[in-house]
Protein backbone atom coordinates (compact mmCIF):
# COMPACT_ATOMS: atom_id res chain seq x y z
CA UNK A 1 0.00 0.00 0.00
CA UNK A 2 1.05 3.75 -0.40
CA UNK A 3 -0.95 6.04 1.55
CA UNK A 4 -0.17 9.57 3.24
CA UNK A 5 -2.19 9.13 6.69
CA UNK A 6 -1.44 11.68 9.02
CA UNK A 7 1.92 13.07 9.26
CA UNK A 8 3.26 9.09 7.80
CA UNK A 9 3.31 8.12 4.50
CA UNK A 10 2.66 4.19 4.51
CA UNK A 11 4.32 2.72 1.68
CA UNK A 12 5.31 -1.26 1.38
CA UNK A 13 3.47 -4.39 1.91
CA UNK A 14 3.06 -3.79 6.03
CA UNK A 15 2.21 -5.58 7.95
CA UNK A 16 0.85 -2.30 9.95
CA UNK A 17 -0.38 -2.82 13.61
CA UNK A 18 -3.03 -0.57 14.63
CA UNK A 19 -3.20 -0.76 18.17
CA UNK A 20 -6.68 -0.11 19.99
CA UNK A 21 -7.43 2.33 22.60
CA UNK A 22 -10.58 2.01 24.71
CA UNK A 23 -11.55 5.03 26.24
CA UNK A 24 -14.66 3.84 27.98
CA UNK A 25 -14.46 3.86 31.42
CA UNK A 26 -15.21 1.16 32.60
CA UNK A 27 -12.29 -0.74 30.64
CA UNK A 28 -9.72 1.41 32.57
CA UNK A 29 -11.11 2.22 36.00
CA UNK A 30 -14.27 3.60 37.82
CA UNK A 31 -12.58 6.55 39.12
CA UNK A 32 -14.44 9.19 36.09
CA UNK A 33 -13.78 10.13 33.49
CA UNK A 34 -10.61 12.20 34.00
CA UNK A 35 -8.55 9.24 34.66
CA UNK A 36 -10.30 6.97 32.20
CA UNK A 37 -8.62 9.52 29.83
CA UNK A 38 -5.43 9.28 31.94
CA UNK A 39 -5.28 5.43 31.65
CA UNK A 40 -6.11 5.89 27.82
CA UNK A 41 -3.33 8.29 26.95
CA UNK A 42 -0.81 6.24 29.49
CA UNK A 43 -2.21 2.74 27.79
CA UNK A 44 -1.53 4.71 23.84
CA UNK A 45 2.18 5.44 24.86
CA UNK A 46 2.83 2.02 25.65
CA UNK A 47 1.31 0.94 22.34
CA UNK A 48 3.34 3.15 20.44
CA UNK A 49 6.42 2.12 22.61
CA UNK A 50 5.79 -1.72 21.58
CA UNK A 51 5.38 -0.76 18.42
CA UNK A 52 1.97 0.24 16.87
CA UNK A 53 2.49 2.20 13.79
CA UNK A 54 -1.21 3.96 14.44
CA UNK A 55 -3.32 4.17 17.23
CA UNK A 56 -7.23 3.70 17.35
CA UNK A 57 -9.05 5.51 19.68
CA UNK A 58 -12.50 4.69 20.43
CA UNK A 59 -15.27 6.13 22.83
CA UNK A 60 -18.36 3.35 22.29
CA UNK A 61 -18.21 -0.14 22.82
CA UNK A 62 -18.76 -2.68 19.73
CA UNK A 63 -18.90 -5.81 21.22
CA UNK A 64 -22.76 -7.99 20.35
CA UNK A 65 -25.58 -6.37 22.38
CA UNK A 66 -23.84 -2.73 23.07
CA UNK A 67 -26.03 -0.25 23.35
CA UNK A 68 -25.44 3.36 21.66
CA UNK A 69 -23.89 5.78 23.41
CA UNK A 70 -24.85 9.84 22.72
CA UNK A 71 -22.44 11.21 20.55
CA UNK A 72 -21.68 14.24 23.06
CA UNK A 73 -20.73 11.85 26.16
CA UNK A 74 -18.31 9.63 22.88
CA UNK A 75 -16.88 13.05 21.91
CA UNK A 76 -15.74 13.27 25.54
CA UNK A 77 -13.99 10.29 25.93
CA UNK A 78 -11.93 10.66 22.80
CA UNK A 79 -11.36 14.17 22.33
CA UNK A 80 -9.41 14.48 25.26
CA UNK A 81 -7.15 11.39 24.85
CA UNK A 82 -6.55 12.57 21.44
CA UNK A 83 -5.68 16.35 22.28
CA UNK A 84 -3.15 14.59 25.33
CA UNK A 85 -1.65 12.04 22.61
CA UNK A 86 -0.82 15.09 20.07
CA UNK A 87 0.34 18.00 22.58
CA UNK A 88 2.84 15.24 23.64
CA UNK A 89 4.01 14.70 20.53
CA UNK A 90 2.75 11.64 19.40
CA UNK A 91 4.68 9.47 16.62
CA UNK A 92 1.87 7.72 15.13
CA UNK A 93 -1.11 8.58 13.40
CA UNK A 94 -4.14 8.60 15.37
CA UNK A 95 -7.16 7.11 13.77
CA UNK A 96 -10.39 7.81 15.51
CA UNK A 97 -13.05 4.82 15.95
CA UNK A 98 -16.22 6.06 15.47
CA UNK A 99 -19.75 5.80 13.42
CA UNK A 100 -21.14 9.33 14.36
CA UNK A 101 -20.20 12.30 12.41
CA UNK A 102 -20.47 14.36 15.44
CA UNK A 103 -17.52 12.90 16.63
CA UNK A 104 -15.93 12.68 13.89
CA UNK A 105 -15.74 16.09 13.45
CA UNK A 106 -14.35 16.30 16.97
CA UNK A 107 -11.84 14.06 16.78
CA UNK A 108 -10.43 14.96 13.57
CA UNK A 109 -10.45 18.87 15.16
CA UNK A 110 -8.57 17.36 18.29
CA UNK A 111 -5.68 16.32 15.82
CA UNK A 112 -6.68 12.45 14.52
CA UNK A 113 -5.54 11.78 10.92
CA UNK A 114 -8.20 8.88 9.94
CA UNK A 115 -11.52 7.57 10.78
CA UNK A 116 -12.69 3.92 11.54
CA UNK A 117 -15.93 3.42 10.94
CA UNK A 118 -17.74 -0.19 11.95
CA UNK A 119 -20.57 0.59 9.70
CA UNK A 120 -18.19 1.66 6.94
CA UNK A 121 -19.74 5.17 6.41
CA UNK A 122 -23.54 4.45 6.28
CA UNK A 123 -24.66 7.63 7.42
CA UNK A 124 -24.07 10.47 4.66
CA UNK A 125 -23.14 12.65 7.62
CA UNK A 126 -19.90 10.89 7.95
CA UNK A 127 -19.55 10.34 4.97
CA UNK A 128 -19.57 14.14 4.29
CA UNK A 129 -17.29 14.75 7.24
CA UNK A 130 -14.69 12.19 5.88
CA UNK A 131 -14.71 13.93 2.05
CA UNK A 132 -14.43 17.32 3.68
CA UNK A 133 -11.42 16.30 5.85
CA UNK A 134 -9.76 14.59 3.03
CA UNK A 135 -9.00 12.11 5.43
CA UNK A 136 -8.27 8.28 4.93
CA UNK A 137 -11.59 6.33 6.45
CA UNK A 138 -11.54 2.46 7.45
CA UNK A 139 -14.88 1.21 5.99
CA UNK A 140 -15.91 -2.16 7.47
CA UNK A 141 -18.76 -4.77 7.27
CA UNK A 142 -21.52 -4.74 9.56
CA UNK A 143 -24.81 -5.70 8.77
CA UNK A 144 -27.35 -4.03 11.44
CA UNK A 145 -26.02 -2.18 14.45
CA UNK A 146 -23.92 -3.69 17.37
CA UNK A 147 -27.21 -4.26 19.71
CA UNK A 148 -29.19 -6.13 16.78
CA UNK A 149 -26.41 -7.73 14.57
CA UNK A 150 -26.19 -11.59 16.51
CA UNK A 151 -29.39 -11.92 14.46
CA UNK A 152 -28.11 -10.47 10.88
CA UNK A 153 -25.61 -13.02 10.81
CA UNK A 154 -27.33 -15.14 7.74
CA UNK A 155 -25.52 -15.83 4.71
CA UNK A 156 -26.22 -17.89 1.92
CA UNK A 157 -21.99 -17.05 0.71
CA UNK A 158 -20.40 -15.43 3.54
CA UNK A 159 -17.26 -14.46 1.17
CA UNK A 160 -19.22 -13.31 -1.69
CA UNK A 161 -21.69 -11.26 -0.03
CA UNK A 162 -19.06 -9.36 2.68
CA UNK A 163 -17.56 -8.48 -1.08
CA UNK A 164 -19.79 -7.28 -2.38
CA UNK A 165 -21.43 -5.17 0.39
CA UNK A 166 -17.87 -3.64 0.85
CA UNK A 167 -17.68 -2.66 -2.92
CA UNK A 168 -20.68 -1.40 -2.51
CA UNK A 169 -19.74 0.66 0.23
CA UNK A 170 -16.77 2.04 -1.56
CA UNK A 171 -18.01 2.52 -4.52
CA UNK A 172 -21.44 4.72 -2.12
CA UNK A 173 -18.19 7.00 -0.32
CA UNK A 174 -16.14 7.31 -3.20
CA UNK A 175 -19.56 8.70 -4.98
CA UNK A 176 -19.64 11.05 -1.78
CA UNK A 177 -16.39 12.70 -2.62
CA UNK A 178 -14.27 10.67 -0.32
CA UNK A 179 -11.00 10.17 -2.28
CA UNK A 180 -10.86 6.13 -3.42
CA UNK A 181 -7.24 6.26 -2.78
CA UNK A 182 -7.55 6.97 0.90
CA UNK A 183 -9.98 4.39 1.36
CA UNK A 184 -9.49 0.90 3.21
CA UNK A 185 -11.88 -1.81 3.78
CA UNK A 186 -12.42 -4.75 6.81
CA UNK A 187 -14.44 -7.61 6.24
CA UNK A 188 -15.50 -7.18 10.19
CA UNK A 189 -14.36 -10.33 12.16
CA UNK A 190 -17.62 -11.02 14.62
CA UNK A 191 -19.59 -8.39 13.56
CA UNK A 192 -22.86 -9.93 11.88
CA UNK A 193 -20.63 -13.13 11.73
CA UNK A 194 -20.68 -16.17 13.41
CA UNK A 195 -17.53 -17.90 14.06
CA UNK A 196 -17.50 -20.05 10.83
CA UNK A 197 -18.42 -16.94 8.86
CA UNK A 198 -15.32 -14.88 10.43
CA UNK A 199 -12.88 -18.33 9.56
CA UNK A 200 -14.47 -18.08 6.13
CA UNK A 201 -13.50 -14.65 5.97
CA UNK A 202 -10.19 -15.06 7.57
CA UNK A 203 -9.49 -17.62 4.48
CA UNK A 204 -11.09 -15.47 1.86
CA UNK A 205 -8.63 -12.51 2.36
CA UNK A 206 -6.66 -12.84 -0.65
CA UNK A 207 -9.79 -12.58 -2.28
CA UNK A 208 -11.35 -9.79 -0.36
CA UNK A 209 -7.36 -8.08 -1.67
CA UNK A 210 -9.20 -8.05 -5.14
CA UNK A 211 -11.69 -5.26 -4.35
CA UNK A 212 -8.06 -3.29 -4.71
CA UNK A 213 -7.74 -1.50 -1.57
CA UNK A 214 -5.63 -1.91 1.28
CA UNK A 215 -7.15 -4.71 3.75
CA UNK A 216 -7.58 -3.84 7.76
CA UNK A 217 -8.74 -6.78 9.57
CA UNK A 218 -9.05 -7.10 13.66
CA UNK A 219 -9.15 -10.71 15.52
CA UNK A 220 -7.64 -9.57 18.72
CA UNK A 221 -9.34 -11.28 21.28
CA UNK A 222 -12.78 -11.84 18.92
CA UNK A 223 -15.49 -14.48 19.54
CA UNK A 224 -14.69 -16.94 16.99
CA UNK A 225 -11.71 -17.83 19.34
CA UNK A 226 -13.44 -18.45 21.92
CA UNK A 227 -15.61 -20.80 19.86
CA UNK A 228 -12.55 -23.08 18.68
CA UNK A 229 -10.73 -22.93 21.91
CA UNK A 230 -12.79 -22.10 25.25
CA UNK A 231 -11.03 -19.37 26.03
CA UNK A 232 -12.28 -16.37 27.83
CA UNK A 233 -11.71 -13.13 26.23
CA UNK A 234 -8.86 -12.49 28.54
CA UNK A 235 -6.92 -15.19 27.44
CA UNK A 236 -7.16 -15.17 23.81
CA UNK A 237 -3.83 -13.67 22.95
CA UNK A 238 -2.37 -17.03 21.62
CA UNK A 239 -5.44 -17.51 19.28
CA UNK A 240 -4.89 -14.07 18.08
CA UNK A 241 -1.25 -14.70 17.23
CA UNK A 242 -2.78 -17.32 15.11
CA UNK A 243 -5.18 -15.21 13.38
CA UNK A 244 -2.24 -12.38 13.37
CA UNK A 245 -0.27 -14.33 11.19
CA UNK A 246 -2.59 -16.01 8.72
CA UNK A 247 -3.41 -12.10 8.01
CA UNK A 248 0.27 -11.67 7.00
CA UNK A 249 0.20 -14.73 4.96
CA UNK A 250 -2.45 -13.88 3.64
CA UNK A 251 -0.91 -9.89 2.46
CA UNK A 252 -3.23 -8.05 5.23
CA UNK A 253 -1.63 -4.29 5.23
CA UNK A 254 -3.23 -3.45 8.69
CA UNK A 255 -3.98 -5.68 11.18
CA UNK A 256 -5.62 -3.81 14.93
CA UNK A 257 -4.30 -5.50 17.67
CA UNK A 258 -5.10 -5.07 21.75
CA UNK A 259 -1.71 -6.50 22.37
CA UNK A 260 0.93 -4.84 20.15
CA UNK A 261 4.12 -5.94 21.75
CA UNK A 262 3.31 -9.99 21.00
CA UNK A 263 1.32 -9.34 17.88
CA UNK A 264 4.45 -7.43 16.40
CA UNK A 265 6.72 -10.61 17.33
CA UNK A 266 4.14 -13.00 14.93
CA UNK A 267 3.93 -10.58 12.61
CA UNK A 268 7.34 -10.30 11.61
CA UNK A 269 7.78 -14.44 12.04
CA UNK A 270 4.99 -14.61 9.78
CA UNK A 271 6.33 -12.08 7.14
CA UNK A 272 9.87 -13.37 7.16
CA UNK A 273 8.25 -16.80 5.83
CA UNK A 274 5.62 -15.33 3.16
CA UNK A 275 9.23 -12.97 2.01
CA UNK A 276 10.96 -16.62 1.92
CA UNK A 277 8.37 -18.28 -0.17
CA UNK A 278 7.56 -16.06 -2.59
CA UNK A 279 9.21 -16.08 -5.96
CA UNK A 280 11.76 -13.67 -6.68
CA UNK A 281 10.18 -11.37 -8.58
CA UNK A 282 7.79 -10.96 -6.11
CA UNK A 283 10.01 -9.90 -2.41
N1 LIG B 1 -13.42 -4.44 15.99
C1 LIG B 1 -13.88 -3.76 17.06
C2 LIG B 1 -13.95 -2.35 17.05
N2 LIG B 1 -13.56 -1.66 15.96
N3 LIG B 1 -12.69 -1.61 13.78
C3 LIG B 1 -12.24 -2.26 12.70
N4 LIG B 1 -11.85 -1.57 11.60
N5 LIG B 1 -12.16 -3.63 12.66
C4 LIG B 1 -12.54 -4.40 13.71
O1 LIG B 1 -12.47 -5.64 13.62
C5 LIG B 1 -13.03 -3.74 14.88
C6 LIG B 1 -13.09 -2.33 14.88
C7 LIG B 1 -14.34 -4.50 18.26
O2 LIG B 1 -13.30 -4.93 19.01
P1 LIG B 1 -12.92 -4.33 20.46
O3 LIG B 1 -14.21 -3.87 21.09
O4 LIG B 1 -12.33 -5.50 21.13
O5 LIG B 1 -11.97 -3.23 20.22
Amino acid sequence: MRMPIGARTFDGPGPFLMGVVNTTPDSFSDGGQFLAADAAVAHAERLVAEGADLLDIGGESTRPGAAEVPAAVEASRVVPVIERLRAGGCAVPISVDTRKAEVARAALRAGADLVNDVSALSDPALREVVAEAGVPAVLMHMRGTPSDMASRAVYADVVGEVERELAAALARAVAAGVREELILLDPGLGFAKTAPHSLALLAALPRLARLGRPLVVGPSRKSFIGAISGAPVGERLPGTLAAVAACVLSGVEVIRVHDVAPARQAALVAFAIRAASAPAEER
